[in-house]
């Protein structure tokens, strides 16, 4: 059994069919900020990512690249290795799955089930998808005229007959159902572990787990005809990796197996959730502690995928913004458990406000008003006045719900508690007005540099496991040097607000991106924003109206049929499809912001002669557009 101050995190293993993408380095972000997490409060960490390399996808892609597979992944490896490198993500090993000491251990876990009869040989016929690499149950077909189609990726899938090797997972249906009940905890989302019981209660049948028409693969040991079904091989990596099944390595095994978090996104829930549990109970293992699932990174409406060809490219926004900002966003601005788009406008947003403006500033106007005032050296102040307390409740009741919110892996929710702070911290500063009280209070100017340079130490220590060198160059101005082993989690908990700080200047924390003619222009490699001038803008009429009228919309279920008067501009009819947000009643007498020169158009049967402004909070609702108070109907929005 693992050791108690020992905590073993994984990423899925990418196939290696092309460079990375956003959606890789965001699960590998994850598990590098729960390792960095874990490592704040001193624990040993052991962080696990790699590549997929075995398989028809891989072998497919390498003879349409006219090269033999493993020159093939050769080939991409370093370019991961690179990005991860860029992003400071701190991995311990890199697992290959080509690599000889996993290959045996795979062939070494086959003969263990094979002896043990959890594995037989039998006849598997069934539709395969090999972008997927997996068969599709009968469940899950989805019949087109003749095609079959992947219910994953939407793709045509083969009839496949062969000869194959099964894993008893029927076996462990029962056994399965017992442990998701007894670990309620097993998954997090929870719905997720929902999907997962409805799965397995509807039945499991045997694992084909090996393959006579895929020669890129581990050869199934005593039958050379066969290789093993990637999945098998692939999954494993997870154990082989620190030492199962090889000599002299158990030890090495005992002290960090069951792991404490596997990560993953949605699209392989099933096989991390069933197949892979069901494989360790066969060879007698604890199952991991915890699987964290996340939702995908959109482009628009669609998942963003190397084999849709809609990929962003890590290295461009690095290059561009930053390892520390792109971490901060990717972070802050994708709800883990759900799908998010990403926008390049958003992420310049966050590190022009968060930031550049809450946090880079808060520090600047520190470090500045105490320079000018002959205050690089900061002693703790032990008599603190109301407000000065007050932040300091604030400080400790944050500490302890940002902790709760990273040990239950809602990076995202953490980090907007600690945004609280921070404003908090920003509103305390200025209450206070320090560069009068520099004039005419000294000992309360002391204070709220002090109480200042505490907020930003704790935020600076907290914030390390999203953003470690920026976080490292923030208490090198405070005089703070940062050192691991150690546990500050447990520090900050027990701080009584004591320090003392030598202030040093340093450069700019985090710059406000200026948008560039230049940078604009490698818009579409980067997915930005393509910028419109003033006079773009100017084209569109925007427009104050009343709505005098609402009517249901008869062919249609979202459709409202408006009439707004836009008072010297006349009536106009306007349709807005927000039927699923607003009731009739609550639209009536309201004030909007409309496109009035909008080509006119017919939407279900009637014309409508301009737009009327949402906007969707995050559960989908539209919110109307508005003024903050009245104006005459007509009013032009500039
Ligand atoms: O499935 N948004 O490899 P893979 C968020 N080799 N995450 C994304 C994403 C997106 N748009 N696209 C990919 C495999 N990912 C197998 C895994 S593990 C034993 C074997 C991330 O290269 C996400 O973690 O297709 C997803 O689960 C993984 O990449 C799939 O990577």
């Amino acid at each position: 059994m693992a050791q108690a101050d020992h905590f073993y995190v994984t990423t899925p293993i990418y196939y290696v069919t092309a460079k990375p993408h956003l959606g890789s380095l965001y699960s590998t972000l994850l598990a590098d900020v729960a390792a960095r997490w874990q490592k704040i409060q001193g624990k040993k960490t052991f962080f696990l990512t790699g590549t997929d390399e075995h398989g028809q996808k891989i072998a497919q892609a390498a003879q349409q690249a006219g090269k033999d597979p493993q020159s093939f992944v050769d080939h991409f490896i370093p370019a991961y290795q690179k990005v991860w490198r860029e992003y400071d993500i701190a991995y311990d090993y890199f697992m290959r799955t080509t690599e000889y000491e996993h290959v045996r251990a795979v062939q070494k876990w086959i003969t263990q089930l094979l002896e043990s009869g959890d594995i037989y040989k039998s006849f598997y016929t069934g539709w395969y998808c090999t972008p997927c690499e997996t068969y599709v149950t009968e469940k899950d077909e989805q019949v087109q005229g003749e095609a079959h189609l992947c219910p994953s990726c939407g793709r045509t899938t083969q009839l496949v007959s062969e000869e194959a090797y099964f894993f008893k997972l029927s076996a462990y249906q029962d056994k399965l159902l017992a442990f998701y009940e007894q670990h309620p905890h097993f998954i997090t989302p929870k719905e997720r572990l929902n999907e997962v019981i409805s799965f397995v209660k509807a039945g499991l049948k045997d694992l084909s787990i090996s393959r006579t028409t895929v020669s890129w693969g581990i050869p199934f040991p005593g039958d050379e005809k066969h290789t093993v079904y990637v999945w098998a091989d692939a999954l494993n990596n997870y154990i082989t990796a620190i030492g199962w099944g090889q000599p002299g390595r158990q030890a090495v095994f005992d002290a960090w197996w069951p792991a404490s978090l596997q990560i993953m996104g949605k699209d392989i829930v099933r096989f991390h959730a069933v197949y892979w549990p069901a494989f360790l109970m066969a060879i007698g293992l604890p199952l991991p502690k915890k699987l964290l699932v996340h939702g995908w990174i959109k482009v628009g409406d669609q998942k963003m995928s190397k084999s849709l060809g809609n990929a962003i490219d890590p290295q461009v926004l690095y290059e561009q913004y930053g390892a520390d900002a792109v971490r901060y966003y990717l972070m802050r601005h994708l709800a883990i458990t759900q799908d998010s788009s990403f926008s390049v406008a958003d992420l310049e947003q966050a590190i022009g406000s968060e930031l550049a403006n809450d946090l880079g500033n808060l520090l600047n106007r520190t470090l500045t008003l105490a320079e000018k005032n002959g205050m690089m050296q900061v002693a703790a102040d032990q008599l603190l006045d109301g407000p000065t307390l007050a932040l300091r409740d604030e400080c400790w009741t944050m500490i302890d719900e940002y902790a709760q919110h990273m040990n239950d892996s809602l990076f995202h929710l953490a980090l907007a508690r600690l945004w609280r702070f921070i404003n908090q911290t920003n509103s305390y500063f200025h209450a206070r007005e320090p560069w009068k009280l520099a004039k005419n209070d000294k000992k309360a100017f002391e204070q709220t540099i002090f109480a200042t340079c505490q907020s930003l130490y704790t935020i600076a220590l907290l914030l390390w496991p999203v953003m470690p060198k920026k976080m490292e160059q923030l208490l090198v101005s405070l005089g703070v040097t940062w050192q691991l082993p150690h546990n500050y989690l447990e520090h900050l908990q027990s701080d009584r607000w004591s320090h003392h700080f030598m202030l040093h200047k340093s450069e700019t924390l985090f710059a406000k991106p200026e948008p560039k003619e230049k940078e604009a222009a490698a818009a579409p490699a980067a997915h930005e924003p393509s910028y419109i001038t003033i006079d773009d803008f100017a084209k569109v009429e925007l427009v104050v109206g009343t709505v005098t009228e609402c009517q249901l919309v008869e062919k249609s279920e979202k459709l409202y049929r408006l009439q707004v008067d836009f008072g010297p501009l006349g009536k106009r009819q306007i349709l807005s499809g927000v039927r699923q947000s607003y009731g009739v009643d609550e639209l009536v007498g309201k004030q909007g912001i409309f496109v009035l020169n909008l080509k006119p158009r017919m939407m279900a049967g009637f014309e409508s002669q301009g737009m009327f402004l949402f906007a969707k909070d995050e559960t989908g609702k539209a919110i109307m557009t508005t003024v903050s108070s009245n104006v005459p109907n007509g009013t032009k929005v500039t």
